[in-house]
């Protein structure tokens, strides 16, 4: 079991209020572990929030595998009950995220302003899966599946004394943060499309950033970052997970640098993706400044829109977007297959992407909420399964479509309405 080895330090019910300054440890997560590492008489004690009957102990002294608490599951050890807060619970991912969440028994809360649905009808589109309401889903869960969510309709950016009564009230032990604007062509729009998803993004973070500093500082938060932060930069110098590793080094005028854990430089193609890169930077400095936790994840693109609990009643199903604002490239050309349109390959098709099926993603994320990062520490996850150029995948798409469906697919390249490269090397690490 990936997690096993974790011990209470990493767990979201230690209670280190009062007990650890962190600030007297010389506010660096890696001068503290040294401490830790070199100092015999150097020790912490803490309480846990669900067994009170340990009294103050050493919380590097219990592991996962060992806890009560956890228990063995097909994704490594999860925390019994454990309390996930999804902000976002509405979207593509938010609401599979739920019922997958809610199927594995932890106890699911979210918060959604209905904004996605808003902004797809503004572009004059819809989902193509008739997605229910709120309510409905509700309901549904509950009959078809037992899994009872608890929601709260707030909107994140502007209504954040709601935020941080509803976060006070349920006490989340995960934060999986998927409410943000996602689309690249809506913030390149006009002005005031692109202030408007940058604020949201921006902004809406940094005021759950200093909820969590305030209520639930024990809470990792699990932030949905992009692959696009990123960009292709064209020396080919790979995409590391966030930060350089320990043995990279920059040479310049004779002289070298260790760039080891740095955070490599970002490239962002849209103000959307730029928005993401504000996240990282503010999420960082808030886990150097009050020791929050999180893990970062850059996501490539996703397709999909099955899952066991979307697919097992027609009022549980996630929605599929695949208009040229909201709908990402394979889930569009799939749609585009159906149809009987040609697919738009956008230039020379010879973009590289990282690409990740909506189930796996959910797995990740499964994965990751399992193995809560230490306090102060932030990471970072390039989560994808794979990555191909868009050429290939309108080919597959076409074959497929050809051999498996009899349908008559046609590729057409467009002029690429997006300004971003078209032949860039591409080699992303993916081992977190
Ligand atoms: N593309 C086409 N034809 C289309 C639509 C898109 O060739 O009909 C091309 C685009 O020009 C681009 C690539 O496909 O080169 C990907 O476009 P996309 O719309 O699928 O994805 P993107 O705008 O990059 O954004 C999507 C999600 C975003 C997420 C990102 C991950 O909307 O939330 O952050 O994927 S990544 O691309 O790795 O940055």
């Amino acid at each position: 079991m990936h997690n096993k080895e974790k011990t209470c330090w990493n767990c979201p019910a230690i209670d280190l209020a009062g007990k650890v300054d962190f600030r007297a440890c010389g506010q660096s997560v890696e001068e503290f572990r040294k401490k830790l590492d070199l100092e015999d008489s150097f020790q912490i004690m803490a309480e846990c929030k669900r067994r009170p009957e340990l009294g103050l102990y050493d919380p590097m002294s219990i592991t996962f595998e060992e806890c009560p608490e956890w228990q063995k599951c097909p994704h490594g050890y999860l925390l019994k009950n454990m309390r996930v807060l999804i902000l976002g619970i509405d979207g593509y991912l938010g609401w599979t995220l739920a019922l997958w969440m809610g199927s594995l028994g932890l106890e699911v809360s979210g918060v959604d302003n209905y904004n996605r649905r808003d902004w797809v009808k503004e572009r004059g589109a819809h989902t193509i899966v008739p997605i229910s309401r709120m309510s409905e889903r509700l309901r549904a869960a509950q009959e078809v599946l037992d899994i009872n969510i608890n929601f709260r309709e707030i909107d994140i950016l502007n209504e954040h004394d709601r935020l941080r009564e509803f976060i006070d009230e349920v006490k989340p032990e995960a934060i999986v943060h998927y409410g943000e604007c996602p689309s690249a062509p809506y913030s390149m729009i006009d002005a005031e499309h692109a202030m408007y998803v940058q604020k949201n993004n921006v902004l809406g973070t940094l005021g759950v950033l200093f909820l969590m500093r305030d209520l639930v500082p024990e809470t990792s938060m699990i932030k949905l970052g992009t692959m696009g932060e990123y960009g292709t930069p064209l020396t080919g110098r790979p995409l590391f997970e966030g930060m350089f590793p320990a043995d990279a080094v920059l040479k310049w005028d004779n002289r070298e640098w260790s760039l080891g854990g740095e955070l490599i430089p970002r490239d962002p193609p849209s103000f959307y993706h730029i928005s993401k890169v504000q996240d990282t930077y503010n999420i960082v400095e808030a886990c150097k400044y009050w020791w929050l936790r999180s893990y970062d994840v850059m996501q490539g693109v996703i397709y999909g829109v099955h899952t066991d609990q979307v697919s097992a009643d027609p009022r549980l199903r996630t929605r599929l977007d695949i208009d040229e604002w909201f709908g990402t490239v394979v889930n569009r050309f799939v749609a585009q297959a159906i149809i009987g349109i040609p697919l738009t390959l956008h230039g020379t098709g010879e973009q590289i992407r990282g690409f990740i099926a909506l189930e796996d993603a959910m797995q990740c994320m499964t994965r990751l909420i399992a193995s809560p990062p230490e306090p102060g520490q932030y990471a970072v996850v390039n989560q994808m399964s794979g990555f191909s150029s868009l050429r290939e995948i309108a080919k597959n798409v076409a074959k497929i479509g050809k051999e498996e469906f009899n349908l008559p697919v046609k590729i057409q390249r467009v002029e690429n309405p997006r300004v971003e490269s078209e032949r860039h090397p591409f080699e992303p690490i993916y081992e977190n």
